[in-house]
């Protein structure tokens, strides 16, 4: 049979279970990564609407050796939801996003079970439309799911009062690769009955199971949320204001971003209509956002800002007046992925580091760019309360994307060095996909690597889910890449 038949002949096997897209245009934007950079064939688009049907494309695909990608809204920024080039057998793309209702939402038990393929603003509606919370929020909310967030383990603009998605998730449907399906959808807040199974396949980006349902924790909402874009002179400043902002009483932090002024130049420069409502030849600027449960009384948060205004050497701020004033404020922090992204050529460090040593981090770093690599635009903003930088690189026009690529690897070591040398990490937040394997295997011991390559082979011995991506020995050991 030539390979076109065979093909053929696959998919019509899938089309049996589910619908499955397999036209060149309609592939494409599912097999390209978000930021268009990482590109492989696919298959097919497998398109379930329930697990039973997920169940038994994995068991259909186990029986033909052909492997699986996960996709939920391919808004990830590490490739891990497309295929990778080099395999030698078939990879076929099960997209959750038809798989996307809501079961049910517990105010009782303040939970929510929903489908892995619903959009994070659709579960943050349902939790709403009962009076409650679901605190996960990130710029991409309109287009990922909840199953790529927990396959993730997104973290985003809360982290600081809620936690990752690791904390907010309470039991999980999965399908194994054995196309058997564990029930673990419970909604308990206290379960020790042997190893928590669920952690396993929280951040693990489709290499041990594919997640088709989740129960959710959901939390009282908010009555009250009061935001402040503030100027900064130094990082050292920035990181003093949180210490006094998270020890003033009764100011509860949702929120503490930090955007570089190189950050706010670059979204200027691509978003040239807006107006900047601060001095923009300031040092370094921060969103701070506070929310309460109940009202409190009078104007908390102005009057702790007022009170460590002075002391932290605050120098321009910024009060919203209303939900939209906030959201404007906000679109300030959001705007700057699209803008690197519009600006061409560009490489993304989501690091983390011990707070105490982000200002010393960012002014070697920097320094050391700056003087190794005329020509390029360090893009540091982030996540500044949980010690999570994006510190991203753009260029001038002169250098190119082929100029850049060919810069890649060294500044990266540089980077990465610096964060090691800090006992930081260089994936705080995205995950490893396909584009960090090997910064993976160098900066992780023996014995780590050594356990996640075991946890694989247990849960996926024939590496059938998402090969090439996170931890890649095992796939190589069985002779598939
Ligand atoms: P996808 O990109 O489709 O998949 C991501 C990974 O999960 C892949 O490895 C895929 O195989 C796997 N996967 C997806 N669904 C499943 C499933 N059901 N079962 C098993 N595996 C699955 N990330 C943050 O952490 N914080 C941020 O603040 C943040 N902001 C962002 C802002 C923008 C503008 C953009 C474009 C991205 C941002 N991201 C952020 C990255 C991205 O949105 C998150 O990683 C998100 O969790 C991915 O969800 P998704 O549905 O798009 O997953
Ligand atoms: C954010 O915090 C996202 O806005 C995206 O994690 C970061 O563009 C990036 O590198
Ligand atoms: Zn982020």
């Amino acid at each position: 049979m030539s390979q076109l038949q065979m093909k053929k002949a696959l998919l019509e096997g899938l089309r049996q279970i589910c619908p499955c897209l397999d036209g060149t245009d309609e592939l494409q934007v599912h097999e390209t990564d978000w930021r268009g950079r990482h590109f492989a064939n696919a298959l097919g688009v497998t398109l379930p609407t329930t697990v039973e049907e997920v169940s038994q494309i994995v068991k259909f695909c186990r029986l033909r050796n052909i492997a699986i990608v996960a996709q939920g809204g391919n808004t990830g920024l590490c490739a891990g939801a497309v295929p990778v080039s080099g395999q030698s057998r078939w990879q076929l793309i099960l997209s959750m996003r038809r798989m996307n209702h809501i079961r049910q939402v517990d105010p009782l038990t303040d939970s929510l079970t929903v489908e892995a393929g619903a959009l994070l603003q659709d579960v943050q509606a349902a939790a709403q439309q009962v009076g409650r919370l679901f605190p996960l929020s990130l710029g991409a909310e309109g287009s990922c799911t909840i199953g790529g967030n927990i396959s993730t383990n997104a973290g985003g603009n809360a982290v600081l009062r809620y936690g990752n998605t690791r904390d907010l998730v309470l039991g999980l449907e999965v399908v194994l690769a054995s196309g058997e399906i564990w029930h673990g959808l419970r909604a308990l807040r206290k379960d020790n009955a042997g190893y928590d199974l669920k952690h396993l396949f929280i951040g693990s980006e489709g290499t041990l199971g594919i997640v088709t349902a989740a129960t959710l924790k959901l939390f009282p909402p908010l009555r009250q949320v009061d935001t402040a874009l503030l100027a900064l002179p130094s990082y050292t400043a920035a990181l003093s204001l949180l210490k006094a902002l998270q020890t003033q009483e009764s100011l509860p932090l949702t929120a503490f971003e930090l955007m570089s002024a190189e950050s706010i130049s670059l979204v200027r420069e691509q978003f040239p209509q807006r107006l900047f409502p601060l001095d923009d030849k300031l040092k370094t600027y921060v969103l701070v956002e506070a929310g309460w449960s109940s009202r409190p009384q009078g104007d908390v948060f102005e009057q702790a800002l007022e009170r460590i205004w002075e002391v932290c050497d605050v120098q321009d701020g910024v009060v919203a007046k209303s939900e939209a004033h906030a959201a404007s404020l906000w679109e300030w922090r959001e705007l700057i992925t699209e803008a690197q992204l519009r600006a061409g050529p560009h490489l993304k460090h989501d690091i983390s580091l011990p707070a105490f040593c982000i200002p010393e981090f960012i002014e070697q770093t920097d320094a050391g760019l700056y003087s190794r690599f005329p020509g390029l635009r360090v893009i540091n903003f982030g996540h500044l309360g949980d010690g999570n930088l994006h510190y991203n690189i753009s260029v001038e026009s002169v250098i190119s994307e082929m100029d850049l690529q060919a810069m890649q690897a060294e500044i990266e070591n540089f980077i990465y060095g610096q964060v090691c040398a800090m006992n930081g990490s260089f994936s705080a937040e995205h995950g490893i996909g396909q584009t960090k394997t090997q910064h993976l295997r160098h900066y992780r011991s023996a014995t780590e690597l050594s356990l996640m390559a075991l946890l694989k082979r247990s849960l996926d011995p024939e590496a059938l889910f998402n090969p090439g991506k996170v931890i890649i020995e095992h796939v190589e050991s069985v002779g598939l890449i």
